[in-house]
């Protein structure tokens, strides 16, 4: 199956553009305040930033309509936020308290919202996969016109669990986008030097599912991507495969040495082609918008993530009791 080149960017407005700038603009401060809470010793455990990667979850979720799902892995706290889960309850969550989403049992990889159909936060490489197939199913099975966002790393990609999902997911045809968010590296390792193919959307091929790859420092070509996929999706064609390239700034985890990459080559990205400078230069250069209003704006974000940060430190931690709780046998 040929490779598909993204579709053509569409016309957008300035209130959407402000949209993207404003939510990427809120994981990225959200991460940054979440470094800083961990480097305190507030939030303990393992800790995976997003921050590089915003523009990926932003476009699709532009993409997703109500009643959409999204599952993905442990590096989740942008897509918690992204699909407008409350910035204070994923803090507080991450750090141990009772306001967060989990009561403050579950930390940084494990929280869900029903209500916003965020199914989690996944620690084992690849589990997520199957999981987002089943969802899909029980959407097709309900004839409901749901479609089931599955993310996964480039590392997880080559894990035997995915190709026996993509089987089943062609087989059935179910309303499941793959989303590969391709950040170049798997904890230390390069995607040269662990993974067979340089694309490896093509990888569905095998399978009869379609895919392409997509530009994920670039919100509209995200968005403009995430759009085709979801309506061959809904048209009952079956899943569809993007492969995102991104790239992630910061450590794999908060206890990442990062002895595998030079400082220019993660300075060059950030300073060539960070996704939230693309955006913000498109309003002004357009003359969307003013340098002002992007000052108002991104002292918005800034109130809304001190107020999450000081909402999680003012949260008790769990009683004791609460061991007892949602446990199940
Ligand atoms: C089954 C399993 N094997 C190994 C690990 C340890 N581990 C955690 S993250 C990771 C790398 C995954 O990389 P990728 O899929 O590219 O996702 P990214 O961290 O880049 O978002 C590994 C090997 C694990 N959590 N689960
Ligand atoms: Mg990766």
């Amino acid at each position: 199956m040929a490779a598909r080149k993204s579709a053509k960017k569409p016309n957008i407005s300035a209130d959407e553009l402000k949209t993207y700038y404003r939510e990427m603009l809120l994981i990225r401060r959200f991460e940054e305040k979440a470094g800083q809470l961990y480097g305190m010793g507030l939030i303990g455990g393992f800790c995976h930033l997003y921050i590089g990667q915003e523009a990926v979850v932003v476009g699709l979720e532009a993409a997703a309509e109500e009643g959409d799902k999204r599952i993905t892995s442990y590096r989740d706290h942008g897509h918690m936020l992204a699909c407008g889960m409350d910035a204070g309850g994923v803090m507080a969550e991450l750090t141990g308290r009772e306001g967060g989403y989990s009561k403050g049992k579950g930390g940084s990889m494990h929280m869900f919202s029903k209500e916003k159909h965020f199914y989690g936060g996944h620690g084992i490489v690849g589990a997520q996969v199957p999981l987002g197939a089943g969802l899909a199913f029980a959407d097709k099975y309900l004839g409901n016109g749901r479609v089931t966002f599955t993310y996964f790393g480039d590392g997880a990609s080559n894990q035997g669990q995915v190709y026996e999902t993509f089987n089943m997911a062609a087989l059935w045809d179910l309303p499941v986008v793959f989303v590969i968010e391709n950040n170049q590296y798997a904890m230390g390792t390069a995607q040269k030097r662990s993974t067979s193919t340089p694309d490896i959307y093509t990888r569905g091929e095998a399978f009869g599912i379609p895919g392409e790859t997509v530009d994920g420092m670039d919100v509209l070509a995200v968005k403009a991507a995430g759009e085709k996929a979801v309506a061959h999706c809904r048209a009952g064609k079956g899943p569809y495969i993007l492969e995102i390239k991104t790239y992630r700034y910061r450590g794999h985890s908060m206890s990442d040495p990062a002895k595998y990459r030079t400082r220019e080559e993660v300075q060059k990205m950030r300073e060539e082609r960070d996704p939230i400078e693309h955006v913000r230069q498109m309003l002004l250069t357009g003359k969307h918008a003013t340098e002002d209003d992007l000052k108002a704006i991104d002292k918005e974000i800034k109130d809304v993530v001190n107020s999450a940060a000081d909402f999680a430190k003012e949260s008790p931690e769990p009683s004791v009791d609460e061991l007892w709780t949602d446990i199940y046998a």
